[in-house]
């Protein structure tokens, strides 16, 4: 594994610091009717992407995930400003506009979305990642997924064909502790969601998600294992999200107090505790990168309010269109 440093700790800070500010700033500008439709945020659970990225080689490696997607681009290298317009539906966005929130895509960073069928994505992933075997790419696939999309077929099926095709993809699932208002006690009958993939013989295991050296070990040996051909892992990441399922939630299913103690672990102070504790920066030091994060989340918001609307014209250029099948007269 690449090695964990100071370095890697003072980016983790910087990063997770700005997906979080990030969100925050998306959560403002929708309660003023900015963005609009669905916004699920991804407050509390940053570490367990700051981990996955440090094990991933950012040159190859693909990642999908559902529709809480709005950090996991930017760690994978879209500029931030496009994906702030994307969820203003502007046409300087990700998709010209025409996605929105649940619908970041970015092919050139290998960001395959944005998926809004809880669990819809998981044999998609399994998809690129038998693309990359059958092309020899040597890549591997992260699949995310949530608490409550492991209970959907789609997982099973998948998972059966990806350990009997040694497919290079880990499977991840992020337990925040509730789909929507169910809490993963009241889903099954057991709660231990790692264990699905002792069902399949699926390397599998229970990860601490809110801290991420600890997820970047275990997903680094996840993904060696699918890059010397052994298949598939399923991890179960454990974490918290500290906002509603999206911003339409009432929260009544939980207390204050609940999401209070969870926040005593909070990822972001964790790191930020760890570089104190080392002395890897001073007070000055850490102002200057929340200065740098805030002037950044500034430069995004400026970016998506000034960017136009996208041309009535392309509304009919993005659905689907074949010279042999030719149901809507598209390009009016
Ligand atoms: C097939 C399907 N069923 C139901 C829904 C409605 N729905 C949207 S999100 C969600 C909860 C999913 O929770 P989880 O997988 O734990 O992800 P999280 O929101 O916690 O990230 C449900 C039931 C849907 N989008 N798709
Ligand atoms: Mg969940």
């Amino acid at each position: 594994m690449k090695k964990i440093t100071k370095k890697t700790y003072l980016d983790w800070y910087e990063n997770m610091l700005f997906w979080r500010k990030f969100e925050d700033k998306l959560a403002q500008v929708y309660i003023n009717q900015k963005v609009r439709g669905f916004l699920h945020l991804y407050n509390g659970q940053e570490a367990v992407l700051a981990g996955a990225l440090h094990a991933m080689d950012l040159t190859k490696d693909k990642m999908i995930t559902a529709y809480r997607n709005h950090v996991q681009p930017i760690g994978m290298g879209v500029d931030p400003k496009k994906v702030m317009a994307e969820l203003y539906g502007k046409a300087t966005g990700t998709s010209q506009g025409l996605g929105g929130s649940m619908h970041i895509f970015s092919k050139e960073h290998r960001f395959y979305g944005g998926h809004g069928i809880v669990g819809g994505q998981i044999p998609l992933g399994a998809g690129l990642a038998f693309g990359d075997k059958y092309q020899g790419n040597n890549a591997v696939t992260l699949c995310y997924m949530g608490d409550g999309a492991v209970r959907q077929g789609s997982l099973h099926e998948t998972f059966n064909m990806a350990m009997l095709w040694k497919l290079p993809v880990v499977f991840c699932c992020e337990n925040n502790g509730y789909a929507m208002g169910t809490s993963v006690e009241r889903a099954a009958n057991h709660t231990d969601i790692w264990k699905l993939g002792l069902g399949y013989e699926m390397p599998c295991k229970p990860v601490d998600g809110m801290k991420p050296e600890v997820v970047a070990k275990e997903m680094d040996e996840a993904m060696e294992r699918a890059r010397r051909g052994e298949g598939p892992t399923f991890l179960e990441i454990r974490t918290y999200r500290y906002r509603g399922h999206s911003m339409s939630d009432a929260q009544h299913y939980r207390t204050k107090e609940e999401v209070a103690k969870k926040q005593e672990e909070d990822p972001i102070d964790y790191v930020l505790h760890q570089i104190y504790d080392k002395k890897w920066a001073t007070e000055a030091e850490i102002k200057e990168v929340n200065k740098r994060v805030k002037d950044l989340v500034s430069e995004c918001e400026k970016f998506a309010e000034e960017s136009p609307y996208p041309d009535k014209s392309v509304m009919y250029d993005v659905v689907y269109d074949q010279d042999n099948y030719p149901f809507l007269p598209h390009k009016l």
